[in-house]
């Protein structure tokens, strides 16, 4: 048995070389779980930590594809298979020139944790390629997405494996994959989720995990006998988690002050309210273009290559990436006022930003927690899916608001420090002890 968080993190770290992000997170949940396992022994010496960390089954697979000049171009496809103790294996596809196995097993563990929370039956996994969908024709993404899906198919299934969006998979991906799963199956079944309304998609499913992190944020503040409303928020990223983050921000009163993508931040004081967040949407989703074009129709402020963590702010939401805060950052936010981190983002606070959090006692949602709407309406998808029928936008989203009720006072449960609630401990321990139950109860798996 380990004797400190160290000596385990030895292990790990001699077992997975040059897999920064997966021991960032795997660090992050021992150092959560630590104390309350030696209070309960018995996973200890089930050895539940040292299986827990180990995926299940690890996909790794060519994927040759023809461009538009017909070239035959070659990327990499992964898919991560961590636990299916409470579940089906499920969580996102990622398409980006940053994706490693590393990265991959980081969202996989993260995504264990977070399906465990939501109160759904669902394992944890995650896959995709460093093929990067930006600048590529929509032809060129098909092609892609088929001969992904070509090799994928074999190892996914309704009841095995079920694949959703992440970064550079949006409803356009979703669509030519699922595509190539029936043709190859000859089954309409649902396989992916994410899917759109007319064959079998989820109201609410593009919106959720976006709503969902502002529903975090507003739970954690009416703590406090607070709320969004009236609050200025700086969001980062501009893609699907920030335009619905925005839009709820916005319905419940709030002032969005930032968007970024990779390029840089928009910086408009007066506020991201309806009518410019068309605009975003029509320019990310429909002409694929860079957020500093907003500049060019509305009065805001651009800054190349900078994050919008200098901005005044009292609520912040990172949601763009992983490590996407620093303690610089964190600190400026502290400094300027912010007092709630809501990260739509998986694991974009890195360890030191974090710290500065927990030490300022300001409300930490993690993205484990504050993200998991995503992935909970797509459970409720797949339950739609079984059950052949649809439900209203009203129901899901209830649904949705409930899930995340839910998985916040599982967090304060877990997570109460005297009179500060540490949600990332809350929230990394409630999504353990169900998976590990579950494993002890199904044996030596
Ligand atoms: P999208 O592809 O729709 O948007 C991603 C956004 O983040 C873009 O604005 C992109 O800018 C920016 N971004 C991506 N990589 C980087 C980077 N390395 N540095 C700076 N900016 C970057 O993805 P999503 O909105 O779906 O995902 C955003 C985050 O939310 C991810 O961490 C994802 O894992 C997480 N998440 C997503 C869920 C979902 O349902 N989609 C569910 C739960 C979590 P650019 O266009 O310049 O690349
Ligand atoms: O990180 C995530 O939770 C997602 N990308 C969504 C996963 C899903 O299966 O909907």
């Amino acid at each position: 048995m380990y004797k400190s968080v160290e000596e385990f993190m030895d292990m790990v770290a001699a077992k997975n070389p040059a897999q920064p992000e997966f021991l960032q997170a795997v660090r992050e949940v021992t150092e959560s779980l630590w104390d309350y396992l030696q209070d309960h022994p018995h996973y200890l010496h089930a050895n539940i930590l040292d299986r827990i960390v180990e995926p299940e089954r690890v996909i790794m697979f060519r994927v040759p594809w023809r461009n538009d000049r017909g070239e035959v171009m070659v990327n990499r496809g992964f898919r991560v298979e961590f636990n299916s103790a409470i579940g089906p294996y499920k969580g996102g596809l990622r398409f980006h020139s940053s994706v490693n196995l590393g990265i991959l097993k980081f969202l996989g563990f993260e995504q264990v944790f977070k399906n465990s929370l939501t109160t759904l039956p669902m394992g944890g996994g995650k896959g995709g390629s460093d093929f990067d969908p930006k600048g590529k024709s929509d032809n060129e993404v098909m092609s892609f997405c088929q001969s992904f899906m070509t090799e994928l198919q074999r190892h996914i299934g309704p009841n095995t494996d079920v694949p959703a969006g992440d970064i550079g998979v949006g409803g356009r991906e979703i669509g030519f994959l699922f595509g190539q799963y029936k043709r190859l199956r000859n089954e309409f079944t649902g396989v992916l989720t994410g899917k759109a309304l007319n064959w079998g998609g989820s109201l609410i499913r593009p919106e959720a995990t976006g709503y969902g992190t502002v529903y975090f944020a507003e739970e954690m503040l009416n703590v406090k006998g607070d709320s969004i409303k009236g609050k200025t928020v700086a969001i980062s990223g501009s893609g699907n988690v920030a335009q619905y983050a925005t839009e709820k921000v916005n319905h419940l009163g709030g002032k969005v002050v930032t968007l970024s993508d990779s390029s840089g931040t928009i910086y408009d004081p007066n506020g991201i309210d309806e009518e410019k967040l068309k605009f975003i949407f029509e320019l990310k989703n429909v002409k694929r273009g860079r957020i500093k074009d907003y500049t060019a129709k509305y009065d805001a402020e651009y800054w190349e290559g900078q994050r919008p963590w200098k901005a005044k702010c009292d609520v912040a939401m990172p949601c763009a990436t992983q490590n996407e805060v620093n303690k610089a950052e964190a600190e400026m936010l502290i400094a300027n006022g912010c007092i709630c981190v809501s990260e739509g983002a998986n694991m974009p606070s890195d360890p030191d930003a974090i710290e500065v959090y927990l030490n300022n006692r300001i409300l930490y949602g993690l993205g484990k927690a504050a993200n998991a709407g995503g992935v909970s309406v797509s459970g409720l998808e797949m339950s739609q899916n079984s059950m052949r029928l649809s439900w209203t936008r009203e129901e899901v989203d209830q649904k949705l608001k409930g899930i995340m009720k839910s998985i916040h006072s599982q967090c304060m449960k877990y997570g109460k420090e005297g009179d500060y609630v540490n949600y990332m401990k809350g929230a990394n321990i409630a999504g353990f002890i169900k998976v590990a139950d579950s494993m002890l109860d199904q044996g030596v798996v």
